[in-house]
């Protein structure tokens, strides 16, 4: 292992995003990957949005507004205001600069480019130095089923706030993806796999899914580690993270599984070697080591860089 250890970081959106944040400052960013979730992209108004493509290259960059944990700090809704005034219901905002960004991705892939280059263009762009690898080039959809219907993923998160049960939850065209060799190839040389601490369903889930991915991350030998996406003892606040919770919940639900760090450890078994638990729920510790996994006790709720740091520290450590 060089004395740098070469991460890859399996990201979906907000949670995974400031822990991206955490390793760039511990690692420098030659030595990260992100393999990010893209079960969530879709087309809106003519445009390709990539919403954890975006949310990890914006945190990375130094733009991510941390307060919403989405889109560009400080950007305005004009455009989205125009649209309600021509009478569109607009319920997935996006800002005026970070249109700029759909608006390029779009005609970057209308000229022929795949997603992968396409990426790689926008965070060279940004001046970001980790590569952030799309899991696959073909377009997947998470869809959430529910009692009035299947609805593509951010129907369900934002236009309906995370509200309906949840029957199941699947990943439509996954079956006809394909591994990118990019990730293939930093999975196979990485010295640490993390999975981030992000939706197990909806956003990691997809990532796992896609045919080969469970294979090279085995193929390369390397440690992984879990992130607990899951704090069950501390009290929630933000609105943001009240509707991650709600949705985190009640997709667990859908596989008969409770929203705890225990049920989560459970999906990632013959996956994970480490799981790390948030100091909150130490108490579910010995359940998880019973099942198979090392666990490691950390501070997992990392709203700013410095405790995402820390963070990253630790579960380099925790592998050693
Ligand atoms: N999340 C919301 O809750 N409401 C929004 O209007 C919204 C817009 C949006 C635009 C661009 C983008 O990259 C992300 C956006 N998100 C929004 C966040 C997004 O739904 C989530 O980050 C992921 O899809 C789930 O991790």
């Amino acid at each position: 292992m060089s004395q740098v250890p070469r991460v890859a970081l399996l990201a979906g959106g907000v949670g995974s995003s400031r822990l991206a944040v955490g390793f760039e400052r511990v690692l420098g960013e030659a030595h990260l990957t992100l393999v990010v979730n893209t079960g969530d992209d879709h087309w809106r108004y003519g445009l390709r949005i990539c919403p954890d493509l975006d949310t990890n290259m914006y945190a990375l960059a130094g733009l991510q507004d941390r307060q919403r944990g989405w889109g560009l700090a400080g950007d305005t809704f004009t455009t989205m205001a125009r649209l309600r005034e021509l009478g569109d219901d607009p319920w997935f905002s996006l800002g005026d600069r970070d249109l700029a960004t759909h608006l390029l991705r779009t005609a970057l892939l209308g000229a022929g480019m795949g997603i992968a280059e396409v990426t790689q263009q926008l965070a060279g762009r940004l001046g970001i130095n980790a590569r952030l690898l799309p899991m696959t080039e073909a377009e997947v959809g998470t869809m959430i089923h529910t009692p009035d219907g299947v609805i593509p993923f951010e129907d369900f998160f934002v236009r309906l706030g995370a509200r309906p049960r949840v029957e199941d939850v699947s990943y439509e065209g996954i079956d006809q993806s394909t591994l990118n060799p990019l990730t293939r190839r930093a999975l196979e040389a990485c010295d640490l796999v993390v999975i981030g601490p992000s939706n197990p369903l909806s956003s990691i889930g997809p990532i796992l899914a896609v045919p080969g991915m469970r294979d090279a991350i085995k193929a390369s030998a390397a440690p992984v580690v879990a992130v607990t996406p899951v704090v069950s003892g501390v009290p929630i606040s933000a609105e943001g993270e009240r509707r991650r919770a709600r949705s985190r919940a009640a997709q667990l639900s859908a596989r008969g599984l409770d929203h705890r760090a225990v049920d989560v450890a459970g999906l990632y078994r013959n996956l994970a070697d480490v799981f790390v638990l948030d100091e909150a729920d130490q108490a579910e510790a010995a359940e998880i080591r019973s099942s198979g996994f090392g666990v490691m006790v950390a501070n997992t709720l990392i709203p700013e860089p410095d405790a995402a740091a820390i963070l990253a520290e630790k579960v380099l450590k925790a592998v050693g």
